[in-house]
């Protein structure tokens, strides 16, 4: 089956001044990123404010982004949704557009308690796609659903059909390894913390899906070709600016501030949906002003 490999932008999705979705800020957006050297697009995800979009705005959005990458790069759309009715009919929607995989976290108000559990909600969904790889996003943080990973890969991957691997987006290297090192490395696990990467390289990860791949997606190729060369005093060079930028994000609401930087490189992103607070014009002056100040600009 198809791997990820390389840099994958968690994408944005742009809002207009209404607050309602801009389908017509995708195409820029997605030429720049291809033109970056981004190798795919993960779309409604946390990044993508998935969780805060009707389930009609997210096939929206996820048909914008497959026709604008107009299969240059393949398009990864995040299904997960409490109603699992739902979460299906989007993956079912996903396949119809034409995208290249999905992805979804588990239902997260109540939580998945156990492994068996977790596969019967998650069969529900890859269902729904059956013929595009299935990823699982593992994010438990924000799902609040701490399972261990290496067991549900092991019985998950010879009870749902189309399971190839985890978007594993927690900070646990040694399990990351783990699950890559399943079976001969039968799964394809893409690791989620950017300000790890290095880390994440070392322990064997190919693919990255991440939100800072929108805005700094250079730096990252260098960190990868300085890591691959064996420069790693380099490479950590390169981590140690974007542990340094996404501390500085972090002075604000990260994903409003990240779509003020989106803006201040020529993409208008707009604001975020509440409970993310969107940035004021002093914020966002700020920002710039702290970008600059560690170089970033
Ligand atoms: C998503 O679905 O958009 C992602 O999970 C992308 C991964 C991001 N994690 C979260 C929790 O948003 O890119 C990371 C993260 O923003 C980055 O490492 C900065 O902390």
């Amino acid at each position: 089956a198809q791997k990820i490999d390389g840099l994958v932008a968690a994408t944005y999705t742009p809002l207009g001044d209404d607050g309602t979705i801009n389908t017509a800020a995708v195409a820029p957006i997605t030429n720049h990123l291809i033109q970056s050297g981004v190798s795919g697009l993960y779309v409604c995800g946390s990044t993508g404010e998935g969780m805060s979009l009707s389930s009609d705005e997210r096939k929206t959005i996820a048909a914008a982004y497959v026709r604008a990458a107009a299969g240059r790069v393949p398009v990864i759309v995040q299904v997960g949704h409490n109603s699992l009715a739902d979460a299906r009919s989007l993956a079912e929607h996903a396949q119809q557009i034409g995208a290249d995989m999905i992805s979804a976290t588990c239902p997260s108000y109540f939580k998945v308690g156990t492994v068996a559990g977790m596969i019967d909600c998650m069969s529900e969904v890859a269902q729904g796609a059956p013929d595009l790889p299935f990823y699982y996003y593992h994010i438990p943080a924000l799902t609040g659903s701490a399972l261990d990973v290496v067991d549900f890969l092991k019985i998950a991957g010879d009870r749902i059909a189309n399971l190839v691997g985890l978007k594993y987006t927690d900070t646990k290297l040694h399990e990351f390894q783990e699950c890559l090192e399943l079976d001969n490395g039968r799964f394809d696990v893409v690791w989620g913390c950017d300000e790890m990467l290095l880390g994440a390289l070392a322990t064997g990860a190919r693919g990255a899906i991440g939100s800072t791949y929108n805005i700094a997606a250079p730096l990252y190729q260098r960190l990868i070709t300085a890591f691959r060369e064996g420069h790693l005093t380099e490479a950590r060079q390169w981590q140690s600016m974007s542990v340094n930028m996404i501390r500085t994000l972090n002075h604000f609401p990260f994903h409003p501030a990240m779509k003020a930087v989106l803006g201040m490189q020529g993409f208008d992103m707009g604001g975020c949906r509440l409970p993310q607070e969107s940035l004021s014009g002093e914020d966002i002056s700020r920002l710039q002003a702290e970008l600059e100040a560690i170089g970033f600009f």
